[in-house]
């Protein structure tokens, strides 16, 4: 039976599922959202690679009083604003390379669905201490539109203006309307055991620490619809109110997999979700509210959720108020698309907060690219094309150089494979350039320029073993640079069928007939530095 994309269902395939957040609408996609996305997309590619069948789904949020309210400014009606604003966070994603299986907006008619089916699921159950999930209430108290959420009193500060603010710096409103309340108190300790039983379910180590000691605090019961605007969706059997935008919000995860039909093959097969990637702003919604959420609905909790660091640019936090919001495509315009997925995934320890600068670009893709990987690639198709008869040369036996080498290029899939397991995308990408810096070294000392007169046959092994290698950095970096890594493949001879993990050990064929080579990485150059004497 085919499935979305095309796949066939081969039950015995693995399973993984990754999503983003769901954007708000509201903004300009900058390079924050365009992270998480990457990330997002670097695991599904690999697991792809790696014999999974994988599901990646991303989209926009597109309800609640944040959005309206922009839609009011702008002088249309919620729907036709979101219409057009959800287009930029879809367009951006193939200017990203991006290979989502599914883009959800939270206004189409399967989310409500899904959103009021797991709002009767709730309502039905009741909490480990015996209680309604669900219970209607006055919710009185602090506010803040920006960020979706509500506040304590005591998280508050009170600026010079004399606005109180969130501890996020957004601005808090006083909110006294009817409301239905869910009975987060009632779930503290199982939260509590839930993180214990299940050490990867919160990553990194410190947010879980920071999430575990929240709720050890004790949870408040939670305000989960509002009755002062209606952009949302409605309340089963109480129409006057909408659901809390981030009860909406968190459920698009089912709904992608067919939720409520639990026993649909999509939501068999991919739910609970293998990775919630989100960055550390929204851990506690992911972390806290969303693994009780589904509990209380009899639903699975997430495998894991991670949260990751927060961009800065040249120093400073990006906003559209200080207008230095970096965007995306111009970024990809200046400097190519597998660059920049690459600098974002190397440049910071994933999980981490980074600054982004120019400079910091430039030395990655003039290093690490055009340097170290462009020109190993480089000298080894052309010295072969010239003088290797553009074929894949044919080895003898090895030395222990080349053994050192060939071993150490066999062993990175499983190094990656457990690197990405925990998000760890810079470790993988280390290890995968320490076998291209070794290889360089190897070029270097075994000189096979001068083999090409002195002993043939030997130039012949260096040049293979040089190949096998690239080849094995070509499979593993689809997943980061996927264009590039595809030119690399392609001349090297690499059949289309030999480029996932299950064609590790399928070395290259002597003999072979290899296409002319090219460039794979262009250096940077600044306009004007190309002239300097
Ligand atoms: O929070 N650095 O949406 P949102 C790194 N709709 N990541 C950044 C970033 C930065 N400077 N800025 C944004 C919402 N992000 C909700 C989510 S999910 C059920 C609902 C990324 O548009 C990061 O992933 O405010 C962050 O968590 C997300 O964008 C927030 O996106």
């Amino acid at each position: 039976m085919p499935f979305a994309g095309g796949r066939a269902i081969n039950p015995a395939m693995k399973s993984f599922y990754v999503t983003s957040p769901i954007y708000y609408v509201n903004d300009v996609p900058h390079i924050g959202h365009a992270y998480t996305s990457l990330a997002c997309d670097v695991l599904a590619r690999f697991m792809r690679f790696d014999g999974h069948r994988v599901f990646f789904l991303t989209g926009t949020d597109e309800h609640g009083q944040k959005v309206a309210k922009s839609a009011a400014a702008a002088g249309v009606d919620p729907q036709a604003f979101t219409d057009k604003v959800s287009q930029n966070f879809r367009a951006l994603l193939p200017a990203l390379g991006c290979s989502n299986d599914d883009f959800i907006r939270t206004t189409e008619k399967r989310h409500a669905a899904s959103c009021q089916a797991i709002w009767k699921a709730m309502a039905a159950r009741k909490t480990p201490k015996g209680n309604d999930n669900i219970y209607l209430g006055a919710y009185s108290g602090w506010y803040a539109v920006r960020d979706e959420a509500y506040y304590e009193e005591s998280e508050l500060t009170t600026g010079p203006d004399g606005k109180k603010r969130a501890p996020s710096g957004a601005e808090v409103e006083w909110v006294e309307e009817p409301s239905y309340f869910f009975r987060l108190s009632d779930w503290g300790d199982w939260l509590l055991e839930w993180y214990a039983k299940n050490p990867d379910a919160v990553g990194p180590a410190s947010r879980r620490n920071e999430v575990a000691s929240f709720v050890k605090q004790g949870l408040q019961d939670l305000s989960i619809s509002r009755t002062t605007f209606d952009w949302g969706i409605k309340v089963p059997g109480d129409e006057k109110h909408v659901m809390y935008v981030w009860l909406d919000a968190l459920t698009n995860y089912i709904t992608a997999v067919g939720y409520p039909d639990v026993d649909s093959e999509r939501f068999k097969i991919f739910w609970p979700a293998s990775v919630h990637m989100v960055g550390k702003d929204i851990v506690r919604f992911h972390a806290v509210y969303w693994p009780a959420f589904l509990a209380a609905a009899g639903l699975e909790p997430p495998r894991r959720v991670y949260a990751h660091g927060w961009w800065t640019n040249e120093g400073q936090k990006i906003s559209k108020s200080l207008g230095n919001v970096i965007e995306p495509n111009k970024l990809i315009e200046t400097y190519g698309l597998d660059q920049v997925r690459y600098f974002l995934m190397r440049e910071v320890p994933f999980g981490q907060d980074g600054d982004f600068s120019n400079a910091a670009m430039i030395r990655r893709m003039n290093t690490d690219l055009a340097n170290d990987l462009g020109n190993l690639g480089q000298r080894v198709l052309s010295f072969v094309a010239k003088n290797a008869g553009a074929a894949v040369p044919s080895p003898g036996a090895y030395l222990d150089a080349d053994r050192a080498l060939l071993d150490k290029a066999a062993a990175m899939l499983s190094i990656v494979r457990a690197e990405l397991a925990q998000q760890g995308f810079h470790k993988a990408l280390d290890a995968v350039f320490a076998v291209v810096a070794d290889a360089n070294r190897y070029v270097d000392a075994q000189a096979p320029w001068s083999l090409r007169k002195t002993d043939p046959a030997r130039m012949a092994t260096v040049l293979y073993a040089l190949m096998e290698t690239l080849r094995r950095v070509g499979l593993l970096l689809q997943a980061y640079m996927p264009g590039t890594m595809a030119k690399l493949l392609d001349q090297l001879a690499v059949p289309a069928d030999k480029r996932d993990a299950g064609a590790w050990d399928e070395a290259l064929v002597p003999g072979t007939a290899l296409p002319a080579p090219q460039g794979l990485f262009p250096r940077h150059v600044e306009a004007g530095e190309g002239t300097k004497k």
